[in-house]
């Protein structure tokens, strides 16, 4: 009995999301949204949750969501380690943050232990009007320049409807397994 080497390495490997974003960007509602399928009333995250969630069959992530106050973002440093993927969240409504939350972000891209790893930013919070929208978020955060050393997605959701969720959690995992693939290709040469 057994797998063979590869599909073991890809199919089977527990996947590690690191869900990072400003206090009350919705990282904990959308986690429970997507977990539950059920609104959730939050309270600031001290610390941090952990979930694990089946995407689709053999595929599951294990979502590390780490509180996002300013006290805290000290600490995101740690959580890096071992990370398969990061799920970056911004409340794309609230023009006054959007400043801290580009600087915070360029300040995660830059740790040695997530280099070249995977990033999916979730521009939450679409509901609210006057959310940018994917595009502005893609200009404002200047993902093409900060993000040119990894693969990258913006995804446009609502953690309240849960809409865009499963697009935007997909796509991480889509983004984890390709590469692992490549870096293990890489490996073989
Ligand atoms: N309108 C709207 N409100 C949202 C959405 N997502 C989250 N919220 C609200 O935003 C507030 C903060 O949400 P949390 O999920 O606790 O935020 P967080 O990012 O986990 O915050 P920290 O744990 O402090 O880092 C809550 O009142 C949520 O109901 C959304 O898509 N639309
Ligand atoms: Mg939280």
């Amino acid at each position: 009995m057994g797998l063979g080497r590869s599909k073991c390495s890809t199919v089977n490997k527990q996947n590690r999301i690191l869900l990072l974003g400003l206090d009350s960007s919705g990282k904990s509602t959308l986690l429970y949204k997507l977990k539950l399928a059920t609104d959730v009333v939050t309270t600031p995250t001290i610390g941090f949750n952990v979930e694990m969630i089946e995407m689709e069959k053999k595929i599951s992530l294990t979502i590390w969501d780490v509180g996002g106050q300013k006290g805290m973002r000290t600490y995101w440093r740690y959580y890096c380690e071992n990370i398969d993927g990061l799920v970056y969240v911004v409340d794309s409504s609230d023009k006054r943050s959007l400043e801290d939350s580009k600087r915070e972000f360029q300040n995660v891209l830059k740790y040695e232990n997530i280099k070249n790893v995977p990033v999916v930013l979730l521009a939450n919070k679409q509901d609210l009007p006057g959310a940018l929208s994917a595009e502005e978020i893609i200009k404002k955060f200047n993902m093409e320049k900060y993000c040119g050393d990894r693969k990258w997605y913006v995804q446009p959701c609502c953690a309240l409807s849960g809409d865009g969720l499963v697009e935007g959690f997909r796509k991480i995992t889509g983004f984890v397994k390709s590469h692992r693939e490549e870096t293990l290709a890489k490996l073989r040469l």
